[in-house]
């Protein structure tokens, strides 16, 4: 299988997030590319190829202009106040006390961001649309034809939604990758986000919509982050109905309960016609990541691959989560093995 990997990931080094009350240093750091790039090639999983520039036009085909362009110019908006740390946002908009687009940054930010644990630095613009690029360029080659290809996106996307950001996700890579399918005739796609976090972004964008099968097999929302969306009765709505299916799942969740949710997945995706499944591949589901309380191991991930293979058809992994960093290269490099039928 080919990776598609950029260097610019790099430029979104985040110094700290917002966790139980105290400044922390990030999770969501460079090093998590680099382990799972490393591993890429230590195993000879495949060619890896440089991303292409495909430009605004399939982001705004998803995304929110306002928000592209909150995004573009928010380091320099931040630093022309003389600030130098990293900028996030202190307050939010809750319903019912308005929601006015301020001309002041802290209110730009709060606008649009979900939480503040997604840093912003003179770097993000760039790193970010590194990342849908490296989604697109390999989007591209399994629409002409590859039967799998893996996008190293960093930083992640699937908790972007049209017009929000947060959760360390500025974009929606899996999002403006499957609309890319669409766009290039594809008559449905079905997105199956197995990250740890539920996927609100995604499920939010496609939410009113049945082109898009979007599955999602997550921590209860009840326990765990995002906390507002990710129920089992979010099924879609108008013409989206039936086109969303939430699996959340408890802290504790092993491989046999897990792989149990993932065969009803499976069977929803290999029944809705699509014509490329994109894989929102998270592995903060593994028992040894440091903010997530799932208890998969080692070798499941070979079987979670598997799986997904089976459901036969075209396929773009996308990076999402994980933050066991050492494990983090061979976690992820299991799935794309364990798809491919090799070890395990
Ligand atoms: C991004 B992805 C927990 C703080 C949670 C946000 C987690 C974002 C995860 N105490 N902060 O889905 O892996
Ligand atoms: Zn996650």
């Amino acid at each position: 299988m080919r990776t598609v990997f950029s260097e610019d990931h790099r430029l979104q080094d985040g110094r700290s997030e917002l966790i139980e009350g105290q400044f922390v240093p990030v999770n969501e750091m460079p090093r998590r590319a680099e382990i799972v790039i490393d591993r890429v090639r230590a195993t000879k999983l495949g060619e890896v190829l440089p991303a292409r520039d495909f430009g605004l036009d399939p982001i705004l085909r998803v995304h929110d202009r306002g928000l592209v362009g909150f995004l573009q110019s928010a380091w320099d908006e931040w630093a022309a106040t003389g600030r130098t740390f990293d900028a996030l946002p202190h307050v939010w908009p809750v319903p019912g006390l308005g929601r006015r687009l301020s001309d002041s940054i802290d209110g730009r930010l709060g606008y649009y961001a979900i939480d503040a644990g997604t840093p912003i630095m003179s770097g993000t613009w760039k790193a970010v649309q590194a990342s849908a690029n490296v989604a697109l360029t390999a989007q591209k080659l399994v629409a002409t034809g590859e039967r799998a290809v893996f996008a190293l996106c960093r930083p992640p996307g699937h908790h972007a939604g049209s017009d929000f950001y947060g959760g360390y996700c500025f974009l929606n890579n899996a999002g403006i990758a499957a609309q890319a399918f669409l766009d290039q005739g594809a008559r449905r796609v079905a997105i199956l986000d197995v990250d740890y976090h539920h996927g609100n972004g995604t499920q939010q964008m496609f939410y009113g919509r049945s082109d898009v099968l979007t599955v999602s097999l997550h921590a209860d929302p009840r326990q765990e982050f995002p906390y507002f969306l990710g129920y089992a009765d979010e099924i879609g709505e108008g013409a989206g109905e039936g086109y969303h299916q939430n699996f959340p799942l408890p802290w504790g969740t092993d491989w046999r309960s897990y792989s149990e949710a993932l065969e009803l997945a499976g069977k929803r995706i290999q029944q809705c016609g699509a014509d490329a499944l994109v894989i929102s591949l998270g592995l903060d589901t593994f028992e040894e990541d440091p903010i997530s309380r799932f208890k998969l191991r080692h070798d499941d991930y070979f079987r979670l691959g598997e799986r997904i293979a089976w459901m036969d058809l075209p396929t773009l992994f996308i990076m999402e989560g994980g933050y066991a960093v050492e494990a983090l290269g061979v976690n992820t490099v299991n799935v794309l093995m364990g798809f491919e039928q090799r070890g395990g």
